[in-house]
């Protein structure tokens, strides 16, 4: 039994996305994880960027913050280096991540910031109704690229591996128990983790059909996550088979713990009578 239910994450806020948004599966898999976790609701933080899937926050009974578009990294980051005794999840989306936030992935890979980023990738900007993203395919009608966009996709899972992530992993919101396992797997990482999650939108780009003829599951096969060229091979597979899953998992030393001489104790963590705050009056006086 977990330290907390369904009815305890229950915000009463009224859900506002479209019915049958590939939003819902999500949201339902992050509360059944987070239950099945037995972790202190007060010690979770929620943190979202700008977009559909940015109303996570207001869903999810647990500490949260809708920050600005494409900054879901950086203030994950801040807040873990404050007090790495919390569980950071930021939710964000292909366009807040890939497009305008895409800067700031490559770094919290490198660094192995034990935070987790989940990526709700509709392959659309869908609060600004259905506009073109770094991920949507080659070809495809959206409301900005009405002859079909020009601009080969880039693949998320590629750059975190490239870049360092030690754990790197694709969901899709159709298989919402798989969904839920992958969540609690990322969580439980100690790094930085990944989790693309191919999410239909169902008012602007309607996938549900095209990744449920695709799609096949990795730990169904010989795959071996702690296998880096494995992983990479199978993260450039795109066509008629998509794999889901865990593509890379490897443990390495997390970011506080190479940068102690600043995290004793962490910020968030310091006895505030111990503060002397004398010099900074001094400076501005
Ligand atoms: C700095 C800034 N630029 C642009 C916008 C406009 N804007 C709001 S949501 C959004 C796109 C969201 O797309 P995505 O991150 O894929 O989220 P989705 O709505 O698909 O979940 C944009 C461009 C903004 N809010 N702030
Ligand atoms: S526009 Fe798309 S992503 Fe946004 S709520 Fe509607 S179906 Fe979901
Ligand atoms: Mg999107």
């Amino acid at each position: 039994m977990g330290k907390f239910s369904l009815r305890d994450l229950e915000t009463g806020r009224k859900i506002v996305w479209c019915p049958g948004c590939g939003n819902f599966p999500i949201l339902a898999a992050l509360k059944r994880a987070l239950i099945e976790l037995n972790l202190r609701r007060e010690d979770v933080v929620l943190i979202t960027g700008i977009g559909c899937h940015g109303r996570m926050s207001e869903y999810v009974n647990v500490n949260t913050f809708h920050t600005i578009h494409g900054r879901v990294l950086p203030l994950a980051t801040g807040i873990k280096l404050a007090n790495p005794n919390l569980v950071v999840i930021g939710h964000s989306g292909d366009g807040d991540a890939y497009a305008i936030g895409l800067g700031h992935l490559p770094h919290a890979a490198r660094r192995n910031i034990d935070v987790k980023l989940i990526v709700h990738n509709n392959m659309v900007f869908g609060l600004t109704t259905g506009q073109v993203t770094p991920t949507t395919p080659k070809g495809v009608k959206t409301r900005s690229t009405p002859y079909g966009n020009p601009e080969n996709p880039l693949n998320p899972l590629i750059i975190a591996l490239a870049s360092g992530a030690t754990f790197v992993a694709r969901g899709f919101s159709g298989d919402v128990m798989h969904l839920k396992e992958l969540i609690k797997e990322a969580i439980k990482h100690r790094g930085f983790a990944m989790l693309d999650i191919l999410q239909p939108c169902v008012t602007f780009y309607n996938t549900y059909q095209y990744f449920r003829e695709r799609i096949y599951k990795l730990e169904e096969t010989n795959h071996n996550p702690k296998d880096y060229w494995e992983a990479m091979k199978r993260a450039m597979e795109w066509g008629n088979k998509i794999p889901i899953g865990i593509f890379y998992r490897v443990e390495k030393p997390v970011f506080y713990e190479e940068f102690k001489h600043a995290m004793n104790p962490p910020p968030a963590l310091r006895k505030l009578s111990k503060v002397d705050l004398t010099k900074l009056y001094t400076m501005f006086m």
